[in-house]
């Protein structure tokens, strides 16, 4: 059997076991504080486990929330002190690069889970190519975990990684609505530049124009759309996304920097029907 037939398999094979939502042997109190989580990986050194969560319980290409604990393998107890960092590094057969990602800090309201975000722009078909280095201190003292990990492709486009007229990389990646509803959705968009291989910071103050459509019903748009501004208080671009009914919708974007020019996109024509620059949704 070739490789590339077993590694399906396995992948599969794996996420058939890690999805399961199996709490049994922790305490109560322990497991209120990941309800509504499933485990994605743990990652272990000589000193601690460090337990990976998500909503969805994988990594999937675009805007990930993970959450974590840190279990301590001699006491079996969850750290509450910890101060941490990550680096994701995705493996490509000429170099490495990051990605977008905000380290975790603690959660609110929660004693033993930190919460970040990681931005994956790509991956490889069999999911395949990335690592995650955590590093972290404990009263004064580092510590460091690396694996491998392994990130899905989105069905969907839901995020864009493009070079600009400015000639510098970006990447435009879907936070909300996670579940898109039919009428008007809070629409929520990290702008990030890839300024070199390690370092991502977000794109703060441009615009995004946003004309959604439909492309299975003749192209047709939505009213009341507003174009994605720049909000101080989450980093993040937010507009309102109106949704006329089910199905799948292309959102075509522009990309505008602060002098009102262009650097990515094109406007939805009757010669034109779709922006090459754009996200998917299909609820
Ligand atoms: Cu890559």
């Amino acid at each position: 059997m070739k490789l590339k037939y077993i590694l399906p398999i396995l992948v599969i094979a794996i996420f058939s076991t890690s999805c399961s939502d199996d709490n049994d042997d922790d305490f109560s109190t322990e497991t209120s504080e990941i309800e509504g989580l499933t485990i994605i990986q743990e990652l272990s050194n000589d000193t601690h486990i460090i337990e990976l969560y998500s909503t969805s319980c994988m990594f999937y290409t675009g805007y990930n929330t993970v959450s974590l604990r840190i279990k301590d393998k001699t006491t079996n107890a969850f750290i509450e002190n910890a101060t941490l960092g990550w680096t994701p590094m995705m493996q490509m057969p000429t170099m490495q690069h990051s990605c977008p990602n905000m380290n975790p800090t603690k959660a609110a309201g929660k004693e033993t889970v930190y919460k970040g975000s990681i931005v994956y722009q790509m991956t490889n078909t069999d999911g395949s190519g990335w690592s995650l280095m955590v590093d972290y201190t404990i009263d004064g003292i580092d510590y460091m975990v690396s694996d491998t990990i392994t990130v899905l492709q989105n069905d969907d486009q839901n995020v864009s990684s493009f070079i600009g007229s400015d000639a510098s990389r970006y990447i435009v990646a879907m936070v909300e609505p996670k579940s898109p509803i039919i009428g008007n959705n809070e629409l929520v968009v990290g702008v990030y530049k890839m300024e070199n291989m390690m370092s991502f910071p977000v794109v703060e103050n441009f615009i995004l124009t946003l004309d959604p459509r439909m492309p299975g019903m003749g192209n047709h748009s939505s009213p009341n759309n507003t174009d994605l501004t720049y909000n101080t208080a989450d980093n993040m671009y937010h507009a309102n996304l109106s949704l006329t009914m089910t199905g799948y919708w292309v959102l075509n974007l522009k990309l505008m920097n602060v002098q009102d020019e262009v650097l990515k996109g094109e406007d939805v024509t009757d010669a034109n029907d779709q922006s090459s620059l754009y996200l998917e949704l299909e609820f």
